[in-house]
This record gives structure tokens, sequence and C-alpha cells, in this order.
């Protein structure tokens, strides 16, 4: 059984779709990041970063102890290897997947992050952070929509872990002022990915109601309790 430590936030979702994909038996373990869960020292020991999600797999694939991981990236791989699917054997396909599955790791995911903090949940708003991310956001769009557009499928040919890892980011689009119809590759792989019945069971997972931050909550959220934990 693998443990799940879990926020329904992009990156939680990347390994929810993935354990739904898989139908690999998890138990849910949520960690309130508003509240400030992540920086407990029992969630710490299993995710050093104060960051969701990480797992545990208490039957990992060397029989040893449970093992414990965080950063998706290094999770997607972990459960690909384990299941033997969405990430490709043969040495090219498996390293595109894998080059893709890093541009959303340092790009994609952290290029929007900012985007969406600096232009949403920012008390003040500063034009230059706002448009320099923007312009970063706007770019990366334009990199994948070329890629869809060059693969007429999927990120890196069929569907694998770099779909699974870019589509949460890019379900923010709308709330970050983009427009799909301006990548139409991007808007049929979006349509495409979101209709997949474990995509929807994976977003579904500790799904709860929006509501504004609390000052205590942007704290444990943008940093300030981060600095005093150290
Ligand atoms: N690179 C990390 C990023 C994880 C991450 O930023 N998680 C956010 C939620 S989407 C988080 O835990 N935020 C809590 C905080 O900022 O204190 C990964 O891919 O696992």
């Amino acid at each position: 059984m693998i443990d799940l430590h879990y926020a329904p936030t992009p990156n939680g979702w990347k390994i929810s779709i993935m354990l739904e994909e898989l139908g690999m038996p998890y138990n849910v373990i949520p960690v309130n990041i508003r509240n400030g869960d992540q920086f407990k020292p029992e969630f710490l020991a299993i995710s050093p970063n104060n960051r969701i999600p990480a797992i545990v797999d208490h039957a990992p694939m060397d029989g040893g102890e449970p093992l414990a991981m965080f950063e998706t990236g290094a999770i997607l791989i972990y459960l690909a290897e384990k299941s033997g699917r969405f990430l490709p054997t043969d040495l090219r396909a498996r390293f595109n997947v894998i080059q893709w599955l890093m541009w959303q790791m340092g790009g994609l995911g952290p290029m929007l992050g900012q985007h969406g903090h600096f232009a949403l949940y920012a008390p003040e708003k500063i034009p230059y952070a706002i448009q320099r991310y923007r312009d970063e956001a706007s770019r990366l769009y334009a990199v994948l929509n070329k890629q869809l557009g060059k693969t007429g499928a999927y990120v890196a040919g069929e569907y694998s872990i770099a779909d699974i890892a870019c589509f949460p980011w890019t379900m923010t689009h709308k709330a970050q002022g983009f427009t799909l119809d301006d990548f139409p590759h991007i808007k049929r792989w979006y349509a495409d990915v979101r209709a997949r019945p474990k995509v929807q069971a994976g977003l579904a997972v500790g799904k709860f109601e929006k509501k504004p931050f609390t000052e205590e909550e942007r704290a444990n959220m943008f940093g300030k309790a981060a600095q005093a934990a150290q």
C-alpha cells in the first residue's frame, strides 16, 4: 500500500491522477498546507522541502523498508517504473518523456506558480513581477502548443507521465487570465486528457470549497512561516 501525503493542488493532483491511472491502492493522508501541516516534524521527515505531495511505499520494489519520497518528478518516475506504465523503456522514447517531465518541473510548474502568486495572491500588485511571469508563462504555453502540434497526440507521443505532470498546471489557465483559444493544440490535448475517467477520479480526491486566505494561512503558504521554521 502507498501512503499519499496530499492536498488538492496542481502538484498533489499529479500523483492522485497517476495512482488512479495505475489503479494502485493508496491511502490519502491529508496535509493541510493552509494550516501549516507541512512544517510538522512527522511530515518533514518524509518531505524535508516542506511541500506536498509525498509518498511512502510500504511495499517498495526492492522488498526493503518502507520508501519515502518527495518531488513529483521523482514520484512519477518511481510509480511508472514500479508499474511498467506511462514511461517507455526504449532509450529515445524514455528520455523524450523524461525531458518533457523535467521541462514541467523546472519551467511550466514554477513559472505558472509564480505568475499565479503575483497576479492573484500577492497583497501588493507589482506590475514588473506580474509581467515578467506572464511573459514567461505565455512563452511556455507557446512551447507546449508547438510540441503538441508536432506530436498530434500527447506531450511526448503516447500518453505518459509528461502529460500527467503538465495537465494539472494547465488547469490554472482560466484563473490566470489565459485562453486556450490562443493555443489550439493545447486546447485539443486538454479536452482529451480532462475527459479521461481516471483523471477525473484523481482530481476528485479531497476536493474542497475554495475560500479566500486568512492572514495566518497566507503566512503558512507564502513564506513567513517557512522562514520562522528555519
Ligand atoms: N517541486 C515540488 C513542488 C511542490 C509544491 O510546491 N507543492 C505546493 C502545493 S502545489 C506546497 O506544498 N505548498 C505549500 C507551501 O507553500 O508551504 C514538487 O513537484 O513536488
